[in-house]
């Protein structure tokens, strides 16, 4: 056994000793710049592989109770309505690829959504979820809109002052839904209306925030009317109708914040 272990290193000792001329032959200065390649390329492997990880695949169904967030929510996962099927208390979530992409299963990153309910008193619970938020979808309804125009735009308001949204840059898309009947509102009046009504708020709300500090951040520009284009993270408007199964342009804002 020792023999052996004798022979072997003396086989291998001139290779050994060659392998040291070697490497003394090679420049220090080379040894330090594959060192420095090396850790450079494991620094940037690492930290693409925690980026891909914290990249969240969450889009929010927001939105006044009524406006069709829940009929949306199937619409997206299953291509039907359900219609009168559910009433929603409790956020109604699920994981899944996108009805109109199931021939494409396996291949495409599934989406998680949410549909928080619309109820005031449930609101904390959009909370809980907008820390993980790739995206806010805010359903308006745009048949019986003028009359919910207050109550909509001050949520919305809640939403775009809220610190997370604001910090990380989420994107908000303000769905007009139900356009499957003819007296519903353009997404453009929706759009204008709101803002008008963001902007009335947004004055009676600085006025009272020193006393009791509401919402840690301010929306618009001082001096001027308030536009959404004011906004640091990107809201844009989109049409829907839940009920007819018309959901292209939210199933665009989706693919464009939680990529395939
Ligand atoms: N015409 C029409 N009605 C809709 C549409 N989406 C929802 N609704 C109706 O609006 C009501 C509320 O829908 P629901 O999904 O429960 O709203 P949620 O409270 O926001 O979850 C239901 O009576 C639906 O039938 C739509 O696209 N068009
Ligand atoms: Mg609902």
């Amino acid at each position: 056994m020792e023999e052996m272990l004798e022979q072997l290193k003396k086989r291998v000792n001139p290779w050994m000793d060659v392998a040291e001329q070697k490497f003394r032959a090679i420049p220090i200065i080379q040894i330090y710049v594959a060192v420095g390649v090396l850790v450079l390329t494991l620094i940037i492997f690492l930290s693409i592989r925690l980026f891909k990880r914290t990249k969240s695949n969450t889009i929010i169904l927001a939105g006044l109770s009524g406006s069709g967030k829940t009929i949306l929510f199937y619409q997206l996962r299953d291509g039907s309505s359900h219609q009168g099927t559910v009433t929603s208390m409790e956020p109604n979530e699920g994981t899944f690829v996108l009805h109109s992409e199931s021939d494409k299963k396996g291949k495409i990153k599934p989406v998680r959504i949410v549909d928080v309910p619309g109820h005031a008193r449930l609101r904390p619970k959009l909370d809980d979820y907008l820390p993980q938020a790739a995206g806010v979808v805010f359903v308006v309804d745009a048949l019986d809109f003028l009359p919910n125009c207050r109550a909509a735009a001050e949520y919305l308001y809640d939403i775009l002052t809220n610190a997370k949204v604001v910090k990380k840059k989420i994107p908000v898309v303000i769905l007009c839904n139900k356009t499957d009947k003819v007296t519903a509102h353009t997404k453009e009046f929706i759009r204008k209306q709101l803002e008008k009504e963001i902007d009335k708020l947004r004055a009676s709300r600085t006025a009272i925030s020193s006393a009791d500090i509401s919402s840690e951040f301010t929306l618009g520009v001082n001096g001027e009317a308030f536009t959404f284009i004011q906004c640091h993270n990107k809201v844009s408007v989109a049409e829907s109708s839940g009920l007819t199964g018309d959901v292209v342009q939210v199933e665009q804002f989706i693919r464009e914040n939680v990529r395939p």
